[in-house]
C-alpha cells in the first residue's frame, strides 16, 4: 500500500504548461506548502507550488515558484512493515536544483538525503524507511532563484 497521497502530481488541474497555487489556492491539494527562506513572510506573501505540465500531460512538481520551497505530508507507516520510500527528479537545466529528501521520525529524528538531480529523470529509492504515527516526508528545495528540481512519483510502500 502507498501511503503517499497524490504522489505522481496529477492534480490540481489547470490550463497552461505551469501553474503556481497556494494551499489556500487549491485545499484539496494533499502536500504542505511552505518557504524555505524564513525571512518571506507568509501572510502577506504565502508560500507557493508549482506543477509542470509537459506535452502528454504527466504533471510533475517543479521545486521552485516565485522562490524555493519545500513540500510535507505526514503518513502513518505502520511499526513491523518495511517500507520504501522512491521517487524521480531531474535537474532544470541551467538551474540549481539541489534539494533535500528528509524522512522526520516520530521522535523527531531526521533522516535526511541530499539529492543533486542530473539531466534525465532517474529513480531515487530508499529502504529501512522510519515507520510509526507521524512519519513526515518533507522535500526541500536548495535553490537561489525561480528554477528548480522537477518531481514525480512519490512513492512509501509496503
Ligand atoms: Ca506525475
Amino acid at each position: 500500500m502507498d501511503l503517499i497521497a497524490d504522489g505522481n502530481f496529477a492534480t490540481p488541474s489547470f490550463a497552461g504548461n505551469f501553474y503556481q497555487f497556494s494551499n489556500a489556492d487549491e485545499p484539496s491539494f494533499p502536500w504542505k506548502i511552505a518557504w524555505v527562506d524564513s525571512s518571506i513572510d507568509p501572510t502577506t506573501n504565502p508560500p507557493k507550488a508549482e506543477l509542470q505540465k509537459p506535452s502528454g500531460g504527466n504533471l510533475y512538481l517543479e521545486l521552485a515558484s516565485t522562490a524555493p520551497y519545500q513540500i510535507s505530508q505526514t503518513i502513518t507507516p505502520q511499526p513491523g512493515q518495511d517500507y520504501v520510500f522512491s521517487f524521480r527528479a531531474k535537474a532544470r537545466k541551467g538551474y540549481p536544483s539541489d534539494f533535500l529528501a528528509r524522512l522526520t521520525k516520530p521522535n523527531g529524528v531526521v533522516v535526511e538525503y541530499h539529492i543533486k538531480p542530473g539531466a534525465d529523470w532517474q529513480t531515487y529509492t530508499f529502504c529501512q524507511c522510519p515507520t510509526g504515527k507521524e512519519v513526515v516526508v518533507t522535500f526541500v528545495g536548495l535553490g537561489k532563484n525561480d528554477g528548480g528540481a522537477f518531481i514525480d512519483d512519490v512513492h512509501y510502500v509496503n
